[in-house]
């Protein structure tokens, strides 16, 4: 099958394991969870999920990896509902649609990444109840990935920079947790659920290969927002600008931020091929993620 044909089927098997994992509208609050369905299905591109089921096809084992990759869904989503916020991005759409607070309120905008924050742990702790050294893992990993020194620490520091002249140092620490963290988590559960989980030898190189994509992935999602429209990226266009981001682009400039993403693939590329296992489909994913034009 070529990779244009799997990365669809991958996707549609996550977005049906989503709407079945999800409550149903009308389960009582149904505004909260019309509002959590709207987000979720909303039209995200699920690299995450994508990502945790390409890391577990390296080395596969008995393991099903579709829980672990419906809860970094559940986090990411969290996240982009917070993020959209008028205390933090104010922006108005997200994945092509309204964004949460505006097809709802903020009140059940904030409600709904709280529910889908919890989720996520939900669902790693039931769905693998049968292992529970499984759980203990697959939480400590995503706990730490959306925590305080990671993803929310990310987010705090992106916020705090808003107006400065960027520096390399904030640039770095921005990206690696905001966007690295939850793209190096998703290597790790991928890894962890296979049956080289327990090889420290792996499990680096997982981190390594999942940091340098987060960092491709910033260099790229900098450049999208400069450079596309908003119809395009079905998000606010040059957002970053106008809010006086710390981004890439503004600290290096649209060519050096290009090579930036190069150099970063190149990375992820040697990180995966040196892993090895069934690497054929992730290698082709972090090359589409060079090349995305969303
Ligand atoms: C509120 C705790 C908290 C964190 C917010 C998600 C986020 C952190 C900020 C959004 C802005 C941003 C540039 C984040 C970096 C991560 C990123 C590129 C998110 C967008 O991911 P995609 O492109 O989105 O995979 P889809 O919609 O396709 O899932």
């Amino acid at each position: 099958m070529n990779f244009n044909r799997q990365l669809n089927d991958l996707q549609e098997k996550i977005n049906e394991a989503l709407n079945l994992r999800l409550p149903a509208v009308d389960t009582r609050p149904s505004r909260l969870h019309e509002a959590i369905r709207h987000s979720v299905s909303a039209g995200g591109k699920r690299i995450r999920p994508v990502l945790v089921l390409s890391a577990n096809q390296l080395f596969p084992s008995g393991n099903n990896p579709m829980p672990a990759a419906i809860a970094i869904e559940c986090i990411h989503t969290y996240s982009l509902i917070h993020d959209d916020l008028p205390a933090m991005d104010n922006s108005d759409l997200r994945r092509g649609q309204p964004a949460c607070h505006k097809a709802f309120d903020e009140a059940t905008a904030i409600l709904a990444g709280d529910a889908l924050l919890a989720m996520a742990f939900e669902v790693l702790s039931v769905d693998y109840a049968d292992r529970p050294e499984i759980v203990s893992h697959l939480v400590r990993i995503l706990a730490t990935a959306a925590g305080s020194e990671r993803l929310v620490g990310g987010q705090m520091e992106d916020l705090l920079a808003e107006g400065s002249s960027p520096n390399a140092d904030t640039l770095r620490y921005v990206h690696a947790n905001k966007t690295g963290a939850l793209l190096t988590a998703c290597l790790e559960m991928g890894l962890c659920l296979g049956n080289k989980g327990a090889e420290e030898k792996v499990l680096i190189l997982g981190r390594r290969l999942g940091m340098s994509l987060g960092l491709a992935f910033q260099a790229m999602d900098d450049l999208l927002d400069a450079t596309r429209t908003t119809e395009e990226l079905g998000k606010d266009a040059e957002s970053d600008a106008i809010q006086g981001k710390a981004t890439s682009v503004a600290f290096r400039g649209i060519e050096e931020t290009k090579e930036q993403a190069k150099h970063h693939t190149e990375e992820a590329l040697s990180f995966a091929r040196e892993i090895g296992g069934d690497n054929e489909f992730l290698l082709e994913l972090i090359v589409y993620l060079l090349n995305r034009k969303k």
